[in-house]
């Protein structure tokens, strides 16, 4: 059996007011039906009870096996490339999407990019089916240029696949990190870092050339980054601390990374969908990835490589961050759970 690879992204749509008004909790869900083509598989048919309203049947199947399951109504495709073509030159691609939907008359469309069938869904009802009755079919997730490189290839929680390393890493968050006691065991720094937001805010408003403009996105993106490096590192600076509170250059890097990596995560990749351009990078989006993970990288892998020795020569004892936490989880057998490359890949994607 080949691999089938499903996965959800959902788009907040453009809405005009009257549309506003008709569709008031519609969101678009697009679905990645994505089925390697193997000449000798046999179909993997997912069949979505036909009971609403609007039936839907999502269908991934390989072509190759020649069986005539029925896809959703979509635009025709070229030969190999399907609809990347007409995708590329019709951006942003989900107004193009929508568009195309719309003409057709239909809740549910598909589009073929490459190999792989991508069943879009603007219907509610339609997209409750899919996500809340037949979640275990769709439960897994892409696998994309973006977070087998944002993932250090799959090893942390967030971004990895229904499988073994996903059910370990998941395990390590629900009981160690996304829990009460941990909650309650990082507030005072939280709560710090609420006060050095207040009072960097006072600093903006009150001196400086432009005073009283404060930069609501730049101060909040950086309180993000300042709470993260806090719980994680048990630090606000990778650098020098700044007189006024306020990030220095390599905290920018920091920010600025991060959500680029969020922007770029589930973003659409040509090489994604026709691995052989797999290099060539003609949307340019490998290339930010990239660059994005070696900043990211950089920065954290200087604080990580020196904890994990001060935890291994005996030189640290006290847990004070998730680091501590992550580095000296122990197995039943007594011995480290995670390596260094799966603890630098979840605390990469917890950023
Ligand atoms: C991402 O960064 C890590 C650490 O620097 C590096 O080992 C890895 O090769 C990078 N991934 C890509 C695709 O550049
Ligand atoms: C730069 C800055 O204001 N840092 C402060 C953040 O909050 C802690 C605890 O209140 C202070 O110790 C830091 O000086």
């Amino acid at each position: 059996m080949g691999e089938t690879v499903v996965g959800t992204l959902s788009l907040l749509l453009p809405y005009s007011a009257a549309l506003e008004q008709l569709l008031l909790v519609v969101v678009t869900f697009i679905i990645y039906l994505a089925v390697r083509l193997r000449p000798h598989r046999t179909m993997t048919t997912t069949k979505l009870e036909q009971q609403h309203g609007c039936s839907a049947t999502a269908v991934a199947c390989s072509r190759a096996s020649g069986a005539a399951a029925p896809l959703p109504p979509g635009p025709v495709p070229w030969p190999i490339v399907g609809s990347v073509p007409k995708m590329m030159l019709n951006k942003p691609a989900f107004r193009w999407i929508h568009l195309m939907m719309k003409e057709m008359g239909t809740d549910i469309a598909c589009v073929r990019l490459g190999a792989i069938h991508v069943v879009v869904i603007t219907c509610p009802r339609i997209a409750r089916e899919v996500l809340k009755k037949q979640d275990a079919n769709f439960a897994s997730r892409p696998l994309t240029f973006a977070s087998r490189t944002f993932s250090g290839g799959y090893r942390s929680a967030v971004l990895s696949p229904f499988v073994d390393q996903w059910q370990k890493m998941r395990r390590v968050l629900t009981s160690e990190i996304i829990c009460p006691s941990r909650h309650k065991w990082l507030h005072d720094k939280r709560s710090d870092e609420a006060d050095n937001l207040t009072r960097y805010v006072y600093i903006l408003a009150t001196t400086g050339s432009s005073s009283s403009v404060v930069d609501v996105r730049h101060v909040a993106r950086h309180y993000c980054g300042n709470v993260i490096r806090r719980l994680v590192f048990n630090r606000r600076y990778f650098g020098e601390s700044q007189p006024n509170g306020g990030p220095g250059p390599l905290e920018v890097q920091h920010v600025d990374a991060v959500f680029a990596s969020l922007g770029l995560l589930y973003g659409f990749c040509v090489s994604d969908y026709l691995p052989w351009l797999l290099g060539l990078d003609l949307d340019g989006h490998e290339k930010a990835v990239k660059e994005a993970n070696a900043t990211v990288n950089r920065l954290h892998d200087t604080v990580i490589d020196e904890r994990w020795r001060q935890w291994k020569s005996g030189e640290r004892q006290e847990l004070e961050d998730f680091l501590d936490v992550l580095i000296t989880l122990k197995d039943d057998g007594g011995n480290p759970l995670l390596t260094i490359e799966e603890v630098k890949a979840q605390v990469q994607v917890a950023n």
